[in-house]
């Protein structure tokens, strides 16, 4: 069995297809991973999404923003009352991709399976971290699996809903002011033995607020290594105005460590530091798709965008 790890492929389809048959893929022994965003702006987001589906334990895509902002807008749409504002709701996105799969006669099992994919993708014999944006310059990769885990049981619960409607917000932007807040709150609720549930719910939307922040949208942090969301400068331009590339801060990761991640075109699928590996080269730009294998991550398979 091979592993590969495949960068934003955001509806590329012919693209991957391109890259699957140049490794000559096995979708019966192979696996095939993806840095999340396999939709958005992209042409052919339900192909993409059914091969995905058709690899069933063979493909594991971690979610990206795109993928997310999708789930946000299913949310939206089943929760408004009649076909009309349904209808005008869909007619007045900008993506695609609702309409697209609304149409599709197996569109509640399209939408269980965006649901399910996860934050987070482990290979712990290998010590690799997979995740659409990459590690909060406050974490550790364990901190990762278990922040990443805790949104994943709220997505594919019946507090769906809730949290689509709650998870867009820049802030919180830093972890330790959240664990501060925490541990004041296991304080007081010690000592006065008050009920602190409302605000134990407070903090909990805040770490996932926090945790997508991190794993899907992140790409620089400030000097006290909040994280920022509004720079689109490239990391040298951004120097100037006191932000870092979240990989340059990060300290959370062991020397046998290894993460990787996507999200980020303007990289061009390098990233300065050794055991960090950017994969994203921005095919739906008019860049390329990449892949690598996990079993040497210096090999990179490319196709140019069509
Ligand atoms: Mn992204």
């Amino acid at each position: 069995m091979r592993t590969f790890c495949v960068g934003d492929v955001h509806g590329c389809y012919d693209e991957l297809k391109a890259l699957l048959d140049s490794v000559a893929f096995d979708p019966n022994e192979d696996l095939l991973l993806a840095t999340g965003d396999i939709i958005g702006r992209g042409p052919r987001p339900l192909e993409t999404i059914r091969l995905f589906m058709s690899l069933g334990k063979h493909a594991v895509a971690v979610q990206g923003n795109h993928d997310l902002s999708l789930l946000r807008n299913y949310s939206i749409w089943r929760n408004l009352r009649d076909a009309s504002s349904r209808d005008k709701f869909v007619a007045g996105l900008k993506s695609r991709e609702l309409g697209i799969i609304l149409a599709q006669d197996d569109r509640e099992e399209i939408f269980t399976y965006l649901r399910s994919n996860p934050m987070c993708y482990s290979d712990p014999a290998r010590r690799i971290l997979l995740t659409h944006a990459g590690l909060s310059p406050e974490w550790t990769v364990s901190d990762a699996l278990i922040r990443g885990a805790e949104v994943e049981r709220v997505l594919r619960s019946d507090r769906f809903d809730w949290f689509m409607s709650n998870m867009f917000a820049d802030k919180p932007d830093s972890w330790s002011k959240i664990l501060k807040a925490d541990a004041r709150l296991r304080r007081t609720d010690k000592l006065l033995k008050k009920d602190t549930a409302s605000k134990s719910a407070t903090l909990e939307l805040k770490r996932l607020i926090y945790s997508v922040n991190a794993l899907t949208r992140m790409r620089f942090c400030r000097e006290d290594l909040s994280l920022e969301f509004l720079c689109k400068d490239g990391p040298e331009a951004a120097r100037s105005q006191g932000l870092y590339p979240w990989y340059e801060k990060c300290t959370g990761i062991a020397g046998d460590e290894t993460v990787i991640f996507g999200h980020w075109a303007a990289l061009q699928g390098q990233c300065p530091r050794k055991n960090i590996i950017a994969l994203d080269t921005g095919c739906v730009w008019k860049g390329s798709l990449t892949m690598t294998n996990l079993d040497n991550l210096r090999i990179r398979h490319t196709v140019a965008a069509g």
